[in-house]
């Protein structure tokens, strides 16, 4: 490798090109030092000339890596590099006279270590836990696991990470309940038949393998998934007498009537999943009104959604609307107090407000 002819003059510093680096695979076998490449100055035809260089892995950390012979310009590694720790090194090589004086303009040489498969995947955490509520579909996700591999996942498959299910136990009501995105280590349902009467806990053994998946390092974690129950069952069933703390009034405005029979549900979300949990559905009686929506006893504070089947009502009316539904989303801070959450309704308006 011969430094290059500078057009600019021997004091201008711009380089005009560029070496291609030089590629060196991490945990090379000796013996060391290694031999490289030569730098040449064509200014040892006439003169001696003496070689050095600086920069990484030379006289900065790490130090040492990389020597010159300083007579014949022959660049060593003096040991096996590890990618992990410096994947690209800079080189500065200089060419001197016998007074020390430059012959030529310094270049640098860059050294690109090359990635071997030498790192496992590691999981982030030895056991991941997550939760789905009972009776989830298939395609509902439920948590992430998460596996990190060192190694070089951009130009090689060394430090790319595929995830699989192991096993699942209970094996109830079948084998395989849930699958995994190999690629995102995403968890989600993959059948129905979640119950938390019958199986409230699975434990899942997942693998992270890196390379093809096949061949390469494999690691384990155990994921747990916590079926909950879909809602407080004493929640479940109305109570006429009770006084319910969550009223509603649905109005029909373009006739000026209550609204009969139309369906409504009442959801509570669940802050750790961010889920909505159903609590009751039930249909508005003559006076357009649902009594007992909810027992005192079930009513806390959380958010809570109120869907009104809306396009159902007007259909059994036989007129189409424009709302297929409407969801009224509400905060509940003190669960002490009356609330009156009334929809004024028509087929191409609503209204909702805060009563007591
Ligand atoms: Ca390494
Ligand atoms: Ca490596
Ligand atoms: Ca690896």
């Amino acid at each position: 490798m011969y430094f290059s002819k500078s057009q600019r003059g021997f004091h201008q510093r711009k380089r005009d090109w560029v070496i291609p680096p030089i590629k060196l695979y991490e945990n090379e076998r000796g013996p060391f030092p290694k031999n490289l490449v030569q730098i040449k100055s064509n200014m040892d035809k006439e003169i001696k000339v003496y070689y050095s260089i600086t920069g990484q892995g030379v006289d900065m950390p790490p130090e040492g890596d990389f020597i010159i012979e300083r007579s014949t310009g022959q660049l060593k590694v003096t040991g096996p590099l590890d990618r992990e720790a410096l994947d690209k090194y800079i080189i500065v090589s200089h060419a001197v006279s016998e007074s020390g004086k430059p012959v030529e303009v310094p270049m640098e040489i860059i050294i690109k270590v090359m990635d071997q498969n030498d790192n496992r995947p590691e999981f982030t955490q030895v056991i991941f836990e997550g939760q789905v509520p009972e009776g989830s579909q298939p395609g509902t996700s439920v948590m992430q696991v998460s596996a990190t591999d060192a190694d070089d996942a951009e130009d090689t498959y060394n430090g790319v990470v595929y995830y699989r299910i192991l096993a699942q136990e209970p094996q109830l009501p079948n084998n395989q309940m849930f699958t995994i995105n190999k690629d995102t280590g995403v968890i989600s349902v993959i059948r129905t038949g979640l119950d938390h009467e019958k199986v409230p806990k699975y434990t899942l053994t997942i693998q992270a393998a890196d390379g093809d998946g096949v061949t390469g390092f494999k690691a384990t974690c155990t994921a747990i998934i916590n079926v909950i129950p879909h809602g407080p069952s004493v929640c479940k069933t109305m109570s006429a007498s009770s006084d319910s703390p969550l009223t509603t009034h649905v109005l029909n405005t373009a006739s000026g009537t209550p609204a009969k029979g139309l369906r409504l549900q009442l959801s509570l979300l669940d802050n750790p999943t961010q889920r909505w949990v159903e609590l009751t559905t039930s249909f508005t009686n003559s006076d357009g009104r649902c009594p007992g929506m909810l027992s005192p006893e079930c009513f806390t504070a959380g958010t809570y959604k109120l869907r009104f089947e809306t396009g159902e009502f007007w259909k059994q009316l036989e007129q189409t609307s424009f709302y297929p539904y409407v969801e009224v989303v509400f905060t509940i801070l003190d669960p002490g107090q009356k609330y009156h959450i009334p929809l004024l309704l028509s087929p191409f308006s609503y209204t909702t407000y805060r009563g007591s």
